[in-house]
């Protein structure tokens, strides 16, 4: 992992990779972090996010696919390890304006606790 990379993110997700603001983190590893969500919108709101930053999903380049696949994985056993697993849960990513992103660092929506509705709002 690229230090310079985390020194130099300026968004409040950086904040969060450098220990400048405080999260509840329930993942991590040379890759990512995973922690909850200050504003849930489930019972279980957890977001998962690169240490590397890259903007949104779709800035994503090719020799990152296998980082993208790692950071799936890590829903999916977060998940288990939240004993949500088989309930149900849902995992959302969303890219740039139209979709709602807010926090331009690619990030994870784990959400789990209740039904979600489908089509999503
Ligand atoms: P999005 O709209 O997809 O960009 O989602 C950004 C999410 O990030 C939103 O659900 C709230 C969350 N969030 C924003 N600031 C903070 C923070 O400082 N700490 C934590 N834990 N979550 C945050």
């Amino acid at each position: 992992m690229d230090q310079n990379d985390i020194a130099s993110n300026p968004t409040i997700f950086g904040k969060i990779l450098r220990g400048e603001i405080p999260a509840d983190i329930v993942h991590e590893d040379i890759h990512c972090l995973a922690f909850r969500d200050i504003n849930p919108q489930a019972p279980q709101h957890i977001l998962v996010i690169p240490k590397r930053l890259i903007p949104k999903l779709s800035d994503a380049s090719e020799e990152q696919r296998t980082l993208l696949g790692h950071l799936l994985y890590v829903a999916s056993e977060i998940a288990r390890k939240e004993g949500f697993a088989e309930e149900g849960f849902r995992v959302v990513i969303n890219n740039g304006e139209n979709a709602g992103q807010e926090v331009p660092h690619l990030h994870l929506h784990v959400l789990a606790g209740r039904a979600f509705s489908w089509p999503p709002g």
